[in-house]
């Protein structure tokens, strides 16, 4: 199985996302009941490793928060977009609690990441990168975008399945925080 640990997002704050998916000629734009925020990608494992991260993931204790979006966004240079991202908020329990999953996936036997956390939504990949003017148009326009703050109240571990029709998202478990 193909995992992942991420956040949800509330309906209303999707819906926002999705008002902000077009304008860029050549992307893939994420579903909205795709939206989330990774805290760790995993990626295949077998089931016996899966219920050690499952175990790792249930001993932890951390508060829940408030966390807002903010701002648009792209990875890789202008000529290269890899994603387009609506950003987070700076929130240190949102860093808090991804350094603990990190730790857990680790004691569970999970290579360490080593990549800085970078939270954001990703909103498209291209198919091949947006013109740099469409790409700015869309900054400019977006810049100022904010959601609601929303109640963080628990992560879920997510297997993920490719298929024709793009990829498909189970949420296999969920992890209340305090
Ligand atoms: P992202 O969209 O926040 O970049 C499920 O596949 C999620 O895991 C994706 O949405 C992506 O998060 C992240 N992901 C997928 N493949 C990855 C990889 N090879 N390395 C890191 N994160 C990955």
């Amino acid at each position: 199985m193909r995992l992942f640990i991420a956040l949800s997002l509330p309906d209303e704050v999707r819906l926002g996302l999705s008002h902000l998916c077009c304008g860029l000629p050549g992307v893939r734009w994420v579903a909205p009941e795709n939206f989330h925020i990774t805290l760790r990608f995993i990626g295949e494992v077998d089931g016996g490793t899966a219920d050690d991260i499952d175990a790792a993931l249930c001993g932890i204790r951390a508060p829940s928060f408030t966390l807002e979006l903010g701002g648009v966004g792209h990875f890789g240079d202008d000529s290269k977009v890899r994603a387009v991202w609506a950003g987070v908020r700076s929130q240190p329990a949102l860093q808090h609690l991804h350094d603990k999953i990190e730790s857990a996936v680790v004691r569970a036997g999970i290579r360490p990441d080593g990549q800085r956390f970078k939270p954001h939504v990703t909103l498209a990949r291209p198919n091949q990168p947006p013109p740099p003017s469409k790409m700015q148009a869309f900054l400019a326009q977006h810049g100022l975008y904010r959601s609601r703050p929303f109640e963080v109240t628990h992560f879920t571990i997510y297997s993920s399945f490719i298929g024709g029709e793009g990829p498909y998202y189970r949420a296999e478990c969920s992890y209340e925080l305090a």
